[in-house]
This record gives structure tokens, sequence and C-alpha cells, in this order.
């Protein structure tokens, strides 16, 4: 009997290993938060229905067979009603307990997915990173998925202004976000060198403002003075665009957010309306003594003068007069804005606002005096309050940067956090709700490798996924309370040296993929090891099949001394999944003439006072990509 009790107990140990052993297989990104493996698997053919009852579950069953068409070349049915045949079944659940929540339940003869809407699009997107090819076949494994997010903003921002990018990239990349449960795309349309939103009442924002002659070359303090490609550069989205754009995301259960830039990064605007600035302009021209070519400090725009759209980059000195006739303005343009964006917050900008202009302006110190304001900043601020009761009255909310803080924040506005943690946590403190998008862990325009030379043209810093991975938006310093307020994250692709789409996918990726888990997942779920391990070179693997030019990230490298030879083990564990790895250790280029990793392998046998052998690896996609050529120090002996 003991011996029966004892191998069934054995039995049942193993099949629990087993089912960890898979558990820990499952490579679906951001990570689940609850995971019960069962025994058996799906198997999806063409003559698997999809049972959906709601408009939305159809619409999402759509995007599912869209999916799967393109990835694994089947399509399959919907249909309203139950069949009796095994099927994937979608059940909208009004009283779910989560609106972005679903449960996933994967049996050999059904599929169940209940959920809200949103709870059913996520579902569908953990069902279709559960798919594998086993020998032709499309097999789900045994499953229950409980699953929810951490946070109820996952955002990234897109900077459309330094560069234009087409509304089918914007598409990709939404269709991106969505694959990887993202819920808002931040889309700033508006800055000094492009405004690209048509606005019907003020054509000129995009016939003058949405081009330039030239754009500088290199990194800003490569060449001084600037050198410029002499290429003009420009396009915007026509407002039947922009809706379009606004229908893809939402059918993906993503909100756009537009951002208008004010009182600053307005450069674009001056100059197809240059008496919108903060300087009179009489008979076409401004008056003397205040014009500079290049726009240099404290110079107002003066279009008939050859200022136009600039091409560099920096913070620009033009900002909007504080009058009645550029609120006139900004309250006509964000009505056509809300008009066309749904989304409850309308960003404003307010960042980088320098008062040179307001200072030397007699129309700002007028209005300073007139309203008893202290400075400039309060005027900034009692700019933005101005603009914010409007949009409140629209039944909308502002969200700005975090100098909005700067000279009293508006009453109801909502903080985006982006010089670190700082202005987010003294905005909860307020009682202000909070995006954390801090630079020091979220710029997706940083660098990707210590040594700059070997990576493309990046503004600077350094990102690697690791630390984005890292990342907590919850500061420690808040109390339980003010921690209510921080409703999420975001990453933010600024475009000042990404001008084509193979360079915006690889600042993206994998890095959203790492931001993707810090939005979704609890602080104390996440594993960075984990992550690595198999979920991330499962995905890379497969954005490579969906054309993401992604950066090849480092592999991971162990190397641990072998006690009884007294040489070194190396392995090498390449982040994207069947890539190959070259290698020397001989100090020497590696590329593909190099030696092929086949597993860990020995160092070699140390001479006396063996300085230490540097390891250089390359890494080659299965479509055939390769890396840049990584590094790794073996000391010896
Ligand atoms: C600061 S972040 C800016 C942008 C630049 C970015 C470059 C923020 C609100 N303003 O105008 O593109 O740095 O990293």
């Amino acid at each position: 009997m003991k011996k029966i009790l004892g191998l069934v107990a054995g039995i049942l140990f193993s099949v629990h290993g087993l089912l960890i052993a898979q558990q820990q297989e499952l490579a679906i990104i951001p990570a689940p938060k609850s995971v019960n493996m069962l025994s058996g698997t799906f198997q999806i053919d063409a003559a698997t229905p999809i049972i959906a009852a709601t408009e939305s579950a159809r619409k999402s069953a759509a995007l599912f067979n869209e999916f799967l068409a393109a990835e694994h070349g089947i399509s399959l049915k919907t249909s309203l009603i139950a069949l009796p045949a095994k099927s994937i079944v979608l059940e909208e659940a009004g009283d779910f307990s989560s609106e972005e929540g679903y449960t996933l339940r994967v049996e050999p003869d059904k599929i169940t997915i209940t959920g809200k809407k949103a709870g059913l699009f996520y579902g569908l997107q953990s069902l279709l990173q559960l798919i594998q090819h086993t020998n032709g076949m499309l097999q789900v494994p045994g499953v229950v998925i409980e699953d929810a997010p951490a946070f109820g903003y996952r955002g990234i921002m897109l900077d459309v202004s330094r560069h234009f990018f087409t509304g089918d990239q914007i598409k990709k990349v939404l269709n991106l976000m969505a694959y990887f449960k993202f819920n808002r795309m931040h889309w700033h349309l508006t800055d000094d060198q492009g405004w690209r939103l048509e606005i019907k009442k003020y054509p000129k924002l995009t016939q003058v403002g949405a081009w330039r002659d030239s754009t500088i070359i290199g990194q800003y303090y490569d060449f001084k003075p600037f050198i410029y490609d002499g290429k003009p550069h420009g396009g915007f989205y026509t407002q039947e665009e922009a809706r379009e754009i606004v229908r893809y995301a939402a059918d993906r259960q993503i909100t756009v957010i537009p951002e208008i830039e004010l009182p600053g990064h307005t450069s674009a605007v001056l100059a197809a309306y240059p008496e919108l600035g903060s300087f009179e302009v009489k008979d076409g021209s401004l008056p003397t003594g205040t014009i500079a070519a290049n726009n240099e400090k404290g110079e107002p725009y003066d279009n008939d003068l050859g200022d136009a759209v600039p091409g560099y980059w920096g913070v620009h000195y033009n900002i909007y007069g504080p009058t009645e006739k550029v609120y006139g303005f900004l309250q006509e343009v964000l009505t056509e804005v809300m008009d066309i964006f749904p989304s409850e917050y309308i960003h404003i900008g307010g960042d980088e606002v320098p008062k040179d202009h307001w200072i030397t302006s007699e129309i700002a110190q007028k209005v300073i005096k007139k309203e008893k304001l202290a400075d400039e900043h309060e005027l900034q601020s009692f700019f933005i309050r101005r603009i914010e009761q409007f949009l409140n009255k629209n039944g909308r909310k502002l969200i700005g940067w975090d100098e909005i803080l700067e000279g009293g924040l508006a009453p109801n506005a909502t903080v985006m956090s982006w010089r670190g943690e700082k202005g987010g946590i003294a905005a909860a403190k307020m009682g202000h709700d909070v995006i954390m998008t801090p630079n020091s862990h979220l710029y997706f325009d940083h660098y990707q490798a210590a040594d700059k030379t070997t990576e493309p043209l990046a503004i600077g810093g350094f990102l690697p996924l690791e630390k984005v991975y890292s990342y907590s938006p919850i500061p420690d310093t808040l109390t339980s309370e003010e921690r209510k307020y921080i409703l999420g994250v975001q990453a933010n692709l600024w475009t000042e040296y990404i001008p084509t789409n193979n360079k915006m996918e690889y600042f993206l990726f994998p890095r959203a993929l790492a931001l993707a888990e810090v939005a979704w997942m609890a602080r104390e779920d996440k594993d960075y090891q984990a992550f690595t391990k198999h979920r991330l070179p499962a995905r890379l693997r497969e954005l490579e099949k969906m054309d993401v030019f992604f950066r090849i990230p480092e592999a991971k490298v162990n190397i641990s001394k072998d006690e009884a030879s007294g040489r070194h083990m190396v392995s090498i564990d390449p982040l994207v999944a069947q890539a190959k790895v070259y290698f020397t250790v001989d100090g020497h280029k590696a590329d593909q003439t190099a030696t092929l990793y086949s597993g860990p392998f020995a160092t070699p046998i140390p001479g006396p006072n063996q300085q230490p052998l540097t390891l250089r690896y390359i890494i080659v996609t299965p479509e055939g990509r390769s890396s840049n050529q990584f590094e790794a120090e073996i000391k010896l002996p």
C-alpha cells in the first residue's frame, strides 16, 4: 500500500513538476496575473468557430482573425450562437469584476474567454500569444488564466512633429501596442519643427507650419555652425486621416490623446501666423532691433524676414502672446481637435517655455500688471488656467508636462512627470492625477548601449532594457492615499534623431515589451530573469516574422569557473528564439566567419599571468539579421 501511495505521490509530483515547467514556458507578454496549467491541448483549425454574441466581441474576433490569417494562414468563422463543435467562446459579461481583466480557459474541446469589452480583447491577445505551431498544427496548451492590469494608463507617446510618420506606420505601432496591452497613444502633433494636424479654420498651420526647408544633420553638437541636409521635410494628417487613426486605435482598445503644445514649442505656428506671438506685427514686420534670422534668444518671429519652420532642435524661444486673439485662436483649434478626438484628456504640452519673450514683450507685461501676477511663471499658469476652463466646459480634462506646476497648477489638471518623478510626487501630494514618464527610465529616444559608437545616433542617455524593466511607477515616498493618484506609466519617443520607420521600431522595441510588464504587472510579480528566459525570446522571434525592426539585444552571457579544470565555462543565450551566435575569444572581430556557438564551452587554457580575454559575439536571427558586435570580459584564471 505504502508503495502504491508512494508511486501515486511520485506521479502526482512529476505531473505537478511538468505543469510548473509548462507554466514557465508560457510566453505571454505582459505575463498574466495568475496561470494554472490544465492537461491536454486545444487544436485550432479552419473548422473551429468563434462564438461571439455581441458586436464588440465580434469586432475583437475579426481582429483576432486578421492576426491568425497573417501569421498562421488560417481564418475562422464567427457565429452568433453556440455550436456543438469544439469552439472558441467569447462571453461578454457586463458584471465582470474588472474593465480590462479577463478569464481565459483552454480545455481540449473548448476555449472560453470571459470579460467586458476590453477584457475580451485582451483575452484574445493572450490566446494569440499562446498558440504554438507544432507539426503543422496550431496548438494551445490547456490552461486557466485570470488576469487584470495593475495600472489603468499604459501609454506610449509618439512625436510626429520632429519627424513626420505616415498613418500606416502609426497603425503598425498601434497594432503592436494593442498586442502587448497598451491602452493610450499620446500623439505629439505640434512642436517647433512642424504642425501635423489639419485645422480647417487655420489652413496655414499645415500649408506653412507642416513644412521645413532643411534639417540639421548629425548630433546637435557635432557641427558648429550647424550643417543642414538641404532636403525639405514635412507632412500632416488630414482630419479624416486623424479620425481613421482614432477609430483604428479604438477598435484595439487604445485611446488616442492629442497634444497641442502651448504656450511654448510654437515656432511652426508662428511661422504661419506671426501675429500670435508676443510682439506686435506692424505692416507685416516687427519693431526694429527685435529681428534675427536665426531666432536666437529674446528674438521674436518674423515671417517676412525669412524666419520659417526651424530645422534644428533644442528649446526655442518662440511662445504665444497672452492675448485674447491667441485664446480665441486656441479655442477654435481645440474645438476642432475635440471633434476629432473623443479622448477625455487633451494634452496641452506646457513644457520648456523660456520666458524671455514675455519679459521683453509690452503686451505680456501689461497682462502681468493688469492681472496682478507676480511674474512670468504666474502668467504661464494664468494662460493655462484659461485653457483648462475652456476644456472643462467642454467636458474634457487638461493634462500637461510637469512644468505646468510652476506658477501654480490649474485646478483639475493631470500632470505628466517627465523630469524624473519630482513633479509627479508633488502633484500627487496636492491631490492631482499623475502619469509617470520619467526621463531617467522611460525615454525611448535614449541610447541602448553604453558605448554610443556602436549604436545609431540618438539624443543621448543610456537606457538599457533591464533599466526599463526595473521601473516602478509608485514612488515609495507617497502614502497609500497619495498612491491612488498615480494612474500609470508612459514611454516617450521623441524623434529629433528618428527619421525612419526602421529607426522608430528600433528605439521602441524591445523596450516597449519591458514597459508592457511594468504597466500591467504588480511590482512584486515582475521578474527580469523570467521575462528574458522564454517570454522575450519567443516574442522577439515573432516580431521578426511581423517585420518589426527591433534592436537585437545583448545575449545572456554567463561565465563561471569550473573548479575541476580551473578553466571557465561560458554560455551565451540569445534573447531571440532560434537565433545563432558566432563568437571569438581571441580578441578579434566576431562575424559570421567566427565559431558558431553550439552550447557552453570552456575558455582557452590560460598562460602564465594570463590577462583577461575578451569574448566577442554577434547574434544572427532566423531571418538573417545580425546584431551589433557585443563584448564581455573573461577573467582568467
Ligand atoms: C524634452 S520631455 C522635451 C522634448 C524633447 C525631449 C528630448 C519634454 C516634455 N520636452 O521637447 O524632444 O526632451 O528627449
